[in-house]
């Protein structure tokens, strides 16, 4: 709710056009699921200054320092929250991002309006993650249509079987267990092996939260997973490019 007051008070102070005009609607996106499909690590590395289950990660550097370093560990993408309210992210830091790094970028953030996709090319990013726990069958086609129309591609985000079953269409590129439940915060990489047989094998298979280790990636990656979306543990570190090399060569 407090996501769509957003989204409406923004549309009133940059309209549609302002953003349509913006030079990355020329560009063409780059492909995630290329390079996972690809890629050996799969490593999607996240931008994170905080979390509502954390409070503070990291502050202490700029988005460019991070996002350079990302690049240069080989990481596949990397995600970059712009959620000011829980996560002390912004579309600025989208467009940092943008201007710093030459990989596929991620708008991590809590889409409910078409709006909020137009922003995300407008500042540009090559994908939109939608979360099923939000939206109805219906919004995840709308949405996730409308972002393939502008050439993004889509990351779908379940954490269960219920939103797996409802979600499943050919607009999506990619489906991401998250194993960590934003109503409690458990964290459990089992919610990905439970959930992996039920993916069809058409969507790149990503496991979010709660990776830690190299090990967890290789418990993983027989389930058929090929991304990895890692926030915290590379971010808490005093130098996150350095984190996620560790996890790349
Ligand atoms: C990264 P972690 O535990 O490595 O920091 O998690 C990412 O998966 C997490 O930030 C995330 C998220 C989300 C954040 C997954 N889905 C939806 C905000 C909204």
């Amino acid at each position: 709710i407090d996501k769509r007051r957003e989204v409406i008070l923004k549309k009133s102070i940059i309209p549609v056009s302002q953003l349509e005009a913006s030079v990355f609607f020329e560009k063409n996106a780059l492909s995630l699921s290329e390079n996972l499909r690809h890629s050996p690590s799969g490593i999607i590395a996240e931008h994170k200054r905080r979390s509502p289950s954390k409070a503070e990660i990291n502050y202490s550097f700029t988005v460019e320092e991070v996002v350079k370093g990302y690049e240069n560990a080989g990481a596949c993408g990397i995600s970059v929250l712009t959620d000011g309210k829980y996560f002390g992210g912004s579309l600025d830091d989208l467009l940092l991002a943008r201007a710093s790094v030459n990989i596929p970028l991620l708008r991590k953030e809590f889409i409910v309006d078409e709006y909020q996709i137009l922003e995300a090319k407008a500042h540009g990013a090559d994908l939109i993650l939608l979360i099923a726990a939000v939206l109805t069958r219906e919004e995840i086609k709308s949405l996730s249509e409308f972002a393939k129309g502008l050439g993004l591609e889509v990351l779908l985000e379940v954490h269960n079987l219920e939103e797996l079953e409802k979600s499943i269409m050919p607009s999506l590129d990619m489906i991401g267990v998250n194993n960590r439940n934003l109503k409690t915060f458990e964290v459990s990489l089992d919610f990905s092996k439970k959930l992996a047989d039920h993916i069809p094998n058409d969507f790149v298979k990503v496991s979010e939260s709660g990776i830690s280790s190299i090990e967890a990636i290789n418990e993983l990656k027989p389930f058929g997973y090929k991304g990895f979306l890692i926030g915290e543990n590379f971010m808490k570190t005093d130098n996150a490019g350095e984190a996620a090399m560790e996890f790349i060569s």
